[in-house]
Order: C-alpha cells, then sequence, then structure tokens
C-alpha cells in the first residue's frame, strides 16, 4: 500500500470492504476475541514460524469454538527484536508471515464465516529501521521532531556514564535512552534499543498514524488492540524519577504513562478514523491505567475507546513495590475482590476487557488454575467459567481453550523473549543468584505463551513440517486439538459452551454483576441480574474440597443448571475446581 502522510478522512457512507461486513452498534458487547499470536500459531510453509497462511488454514477450527474476533497481534514488516512489536512499515506484512494478499484472504475468510478480524496497533514506539526514524536521525530532517531527541545530561560528555538525559528504566532493562553517534544525542525508547518512541506531540505525527490507519480499515479491517496506548501522552518536561541506591535506572511510569493528552489524543484519533462512526472494536493496553481512568476512556460519551487492558490483576501475584519477576502468592480473595472493583467501577457507564493470559503473560492455568494431571483440565474450565461470566468481552488466548499449559526452560538458553533475555543478564550482573532468576522467569517469562499452538500428537504437534522457533511443549502429546475437539468433555468445548451462553442469554451480557463470599478463600460466588433472571456461578478456585455456607447464596431448587465441570452434582459440597453456571427465573 502506498502511504501518504495526509489522512483519508473516513468517507462519510463507510466504503469497500468495510461495508461489507455489518457492524451494529455495540456490537462487541456480545463478542468473544481470540487472540493470535501469529509466529506460535500455524506454520505453513515449513521455516518453523507460524504465517497467515497457517492461521486461515484453521478459521474452520475457530468458527467451531464460536469466537466472534480475531485479534492478530502484529504481522507488519519488522525486524523481529521484539517478535513484531518494532515495525518498520505499517503498511506492509513481514515476509516471514506472508504477503498483503495473504491478509486479504485472512479478512475473507473470517468475514465469510462471520467473524472479524482486528489488527494490532503498535504506535507508541517505531522500528529503529522505520523509514521514519532513519530520517529523524539527521538533525536538519523535518522528521527530527517525530521522536525524542534529546542531549546528554547538562555537564556531561555523550557516552559517559550517567549521560543520559533522564535515569529512566527501559520495560526491557537498561537505560531507555540510547545514544546515537550521528548526531550525538540519546533518543527514547520505553522498550528496546530497536523501538524508539513516537513523539506524540507533534501533529504530523498522530495524522500520519490515523492516515495509515484508515487504510487499514478501507482493507476491511474490523478495530484495533492499541499497544500501550497510555504511553503516547508523556509528561512534557522530561525529568528524573526518585533515585533507588544502587540502581543506574529506575521505573518512570509517573512520567510516561498517562500524561495530561491521552484523553484529547484518543479522542482526535476517534474522530479521524471513524472509530465509533464505523463501529470498529478498540481496546486499549494499559498498563497502569485505574479504574476511574478506564471509565473516563470507555465512557461511550467521551468518544475515546470501546475497552481497555487493565493490568492490575496480572500485578497481584508480585511482592509490593516489586517488579513482576518478585512472586508473591495470591489469595483468591485478593483477586475476586479486584475484578469486583472493575466490575462495580464501570459499571452502566463503561465496558470491561476480560483476560486471564496472552502473549504476555504465563498460562492461565499454570498462574490461577492447578496444571497438575489431576486439576489441569477441570480448573481450566473453570478459570473460564469465572471469567467468561463477568460482565465484558472475553479474551481467550490461542491455547487457552485447550488447557495449554507453561512450559519447562531448562537453563537461559532455552529463552527467546528479548524481555527475559535482558532481566537474566541484568539481575545476574547485579548479583542474583542465576537459579532465583530462573525461578522467576519460568514462573513469569512471556516464552511461556509463546510455546507453538498444539494441534495434534505428531512430530512437532503438527504446528510445522520444520523445526520449530520455540519448542514444543512436551505434554502436546496428550495435550492437544484433535484430542479436544474429539472429548465432548475437553476445555474445548466447555470454552465453546460458555461463549454460545453469551450469544444466546442477554443476561450473560447485560446483567448487573455482584460478588457473593468476597472474603472466602476457595469459592468465588458471583450473580448477574437481568430484570427477573438471576445468573449465579459458584466455583471452588481450590484443590481441595469446599463447602458452600448455609444459606449463602441464591437458592437453586428451581433453576435450570447450564453448565458444570461435574454434571449431576448439585449438594453443598464443591470438589476441586468444581464450577456450576445456573440460571434462576
Ligand atoms: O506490552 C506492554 C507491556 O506493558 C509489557 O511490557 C508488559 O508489561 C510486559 O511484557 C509484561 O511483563 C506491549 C506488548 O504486548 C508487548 O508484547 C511488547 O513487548 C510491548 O508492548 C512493546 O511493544
Ligand atoms: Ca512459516
Amino acid at each position: 500500500m502506498s502511504s501518504p502522510e495526509q489522512p483519508s478522512a473516513p468517507s462519510s457512507s463507510v466504503s469497500t470492504t468495510s461495508a461489507l461486513l455489518e457492524r451494529e452498534p455495540g456490537w462487541w458487547r456480545s463478542a468473544v476475541v481470540y487472540q493470535i499470536y501469529p509466529r506460535s500459531f500455524a506454520d505453513s510453509n515449513g521455516d518453523g514460524i507460524g504465517d497467515i497462511p497457517g492461521i486461515t488454514s484453521k478459521v474452520d477450527y475457530l468458527a467451531s469454538l464460536g469466537v466472534d474476533v480475531v485479534w492478530l497481534s502484529p504481522v507488519y514488516a519488522s525486524p523481529q527484536d521484539d517478535n513484531g512489536y518494532d515495525i518498520s512499515d505499517y503498511e506492509d506484512i513481514d515476509p516471514t508471515f506472508g504477503s498483503l494478499a495473504d491478509l486479504d484472504d485472512l479478512v475473507a475468510a473470517l468475514h465469510a464465516r462471520g467473524m472479524k478480524l482486528v489488527m494490532d496497533l503498535v504506535v507508541n514506539h517505531t522500528s529503529d529501521e522505520h523509514a521514519w526514524f532513519q530520517e529523524s536521525r539527521d538533525p536538519a530532517s523535518p522528521k527530527r521532531d517525530w521522536y525524542w531527541w534529546r542531549p546528554a545530561r547538562k555537564g556531561s560528555t555523550p557516552g559517559s556514564e550517567s549521560a543520559e538525559p533522564t535515569n529512566w528504566a527501559s520495560f526491557f532493562s537498561g537505560s531507555a535512552w540510547q545514544l546515537d553517534e550521528q548526531s550525538g544525542e540519546y533518543y527514547l525508547h520505553l522498550f528496546s534499543r530497536k523501538q524508539p518512541d513516537l513523539n506524540w506531540e507533534n501533529p504530523e505525527v498522530r495524522q500520519a498514524v490515523y492516515a495509515m490507519m484508515n487504510r487499514w480499515v478501507e482493507r476491511g479491517v474490523d478495530g484495533f488492540r492499541m499497544d500501550v496506548i497510555n504511553l503516547i501522552s508523556k509528561q512534557p518536561t522530561l525529568q528524573d524519577a526518585p533515585a533507588v541506591p544502587g540502581r543506574p535506572f529506575v521505573p518512570a511510569f509517573e512520567q510516561f504513562a498517562n500524561g495530561p493528552r491521552l484523553e484529547e489524543f484518543l479522542q482526535e484519533m476517534n474522530a479521524a478514523v471513524g472509530l465509533d462512526e464505523r463501529h470498529l472494536l478498540t481496546v486499549g493496553e494499559m498498563p497502569g491505567s485505574t479504574i476511574e481512568l478506564a471509565r473516563r476512556v470507555t465512557d461511550p460519551a467521551n468518544s475515546e475507546l470501546n475497552m481497555v487492558f487493565t493490568f492490575e490483576h496480572v500485578g497481584l501475584d508480585a511482592a509490593p513495590g516489586g517488579s513482576k519477576w518478585d512472586l508473591a502468592p495470591l489469595r483468591l480473595p485478593v483477586l475476586k475482590q479486584n475484578l469486583a472493583a472493575w466490575q462495580e467501577g464501570l459499571a452502566g457507564v463503561g465496558w470491561n476487557s476480560l483476560y486471564w493470559d496472552n502473549h504476555d503473560q504465563p498460562r492461565a492455568v499454570s498462574r490461577f488454575g492447578d496444571d497438575s494431571p489431576e486439576h489441569r483440565v477441570n480448573s481450566a474450565k473453570t478459570l473460564a467459567t469465572v471469567q467468561h461470566m463477568h460482565q465484558g468481552t472475553p479474551y481467550v488466548y490461542q491455547g487457552e481453550e485447550l488447557g495449554m499449559t507453561n512450559t519447562q526452560f531448562v537453563d537461559i538458553s532455552a529463552f527467546r523473549d528479548i524481555e527475559s533475555v535482558n532481566y537474566h543478564a541484568e539481575a545476574t550482573g547485579l548479583g542474583l543468584e542465576s537459579e532465583t532468576v530462573l525461578a522467576s522467569l519460568a514462573a513469569r517469562s512471556r516464552d511461556n505463551a509463546r510455546t507453538p499452538v498444539q494441534w495434534d500428537d505428531s512430530s512437532h504437534a503438527a504446528f510445522t513440517q520444520g523445526i520449530p522457533w520455540l519448542p514444543v511443549n512436551a505434554n502436546y502429546v496428550y495435550l492437544n486439538a484433535a484430542a479436544a475437539v474429539a472429548d465432548q468433555d475437553s476445555t474445548f468445548h466447555h470454552f465453546r459452551e460458555l461463549i454460545a451462553l453469551r450469544h444466546e442469554l442477554p443476561v450473560v451480557v447485560e446483567g448487573r454483576f455482584a460478588l457473593l463470599l468476597p472474603d472466602h478463600e476457595q469459592i468465588w460466588a458471583l450473580t448477574r441480574t437481568l430484570g427477573d433472571q438471576v445468573l449465579l456461578v459458584v466455583a471452588n478456585c481450590s484443590s481441595s474440597p469446599a463447602t458452600v455456607p448455609a444459606g449463602a447464596l441464591p437458592d437453586v431448587s428451581g433453576a435450570r443448571l447450564l453448565l458444570s465441570t461435574h454434571p449431576g452434582a448439585t449438594s453443598a459440597e464443591l470438589a476441586p475446581w468444581e464450577s456450576r453456571i445456573h440460571l434462576i427465573g
């Protein structure tokens, strides 16, 4: 696609492909989204890396699960420093994943089955190999101000220790500043050195992004998942964060997240791309967002985004004040009360996204469930039941419907993710024991979620005919899609039934949420109420039997049992990881 810098304003009548697919207002409220991490989903050409034709070959599998939308992690041109979240051309497809024609085929295949495609929008930063950045490296270039360039700290020599403009740490270890010898100045990169941050204060940057978005919508795309979108507005004067003894670079979230112009930019984007007008699905990934911010951003009256990904619940098992690597136990009351706070905080105004894992998080059943052979299936089912019966749009991460688990890493050489590799080097360099670091990585590394999808029990789980870029989890011999689809009692069919309930019952979509037994250490119980209908979910989220306290829950004697992990069980005794969904009235 050509990429003139001027935005093509949305035509008044939605044109071309995107008009072919009816998008009703608010359609995404009753939808279920399936996230595909293309590198690990299905490989069609034997190079060991998943690709778009591989995805297209699986659209009937996705349709049989019943999902409504595919969120496709980046497939754009990229040097793959951060597995595609470092984009060198927003309007071309990386040959690793295929071609624009392949993407058009995928859009057509999904639309033909009534499914939609949401693309990953990564515009807080580009790749350092993007033409924009290469032009920007010249101080005389009109694109110099498209990125954050700063001279060495006052009084210091470029390249000398602590000459970086601020003391900010990168999410991927080390400084968030990189010296560019060509100009003797530093550029900001909150992620890897190869991911320079765009300067959203510059209207030319914003217009170029909106133009690109419009062209994807005209190509038939039905929405965007917006990567770290709350980082695009930073505090305009770049200040040091409070120093931490012994650490040259420190987290500086308050300086570069949720800045003063965030909602202005989101509203400008919404108008320029017709996000509401065209009923596109928009979900903003917002690390560090609060309920208050999410309530404003997802309030339709503000014309910003439909929903956001919160990070609060996926931060509860980290030591207070520590990083994700500082593991801490998680009690069920803390988890369920956090989700309840988001339900209550957005009720009636905004809209929640609902997720347990994605390509950045460990596998749900290993983290929040019990992935032992005895409990893996029921804990995967029960985690899904609890999530899908909350109010909001559920996001199923590839393989979550199979109950895929974290993998085994023998040593640091087994890791591929830049975040993990850099953390290991930095932590051991600061004197942490390698065993401690490896234990944190085994529990939290993003590579846990990036092992190939397990399609059947043949070589490499039929993910590839070649050698997979990351080894397939050894449990594929029994944990795979073919076995799950053939077994009516599998996690796959449990997810399929949960998705069907959302499509059938308005109470699942619109029912008012209430948490019951908030302090119970094992039982997660909730209701959803719509008119005279009450949906009651009761779940034992533990690996031991649990007893429902007498009189604690609504009477279900006249209720319909819609879905259960243990059909026929009706007593107050719940087996480990047993869950039930009742419909009263
Ligand atoms: O992730 C942003 C983000 O917050 C991650 O750094 C997350 O906190 C971390 O991975 C969990 O430890 C998005 C993408 O989802 C991620 O894959 C990219 O690496 C990152 O942005 C940069 O684009
Ligand atoms: Ca391939």
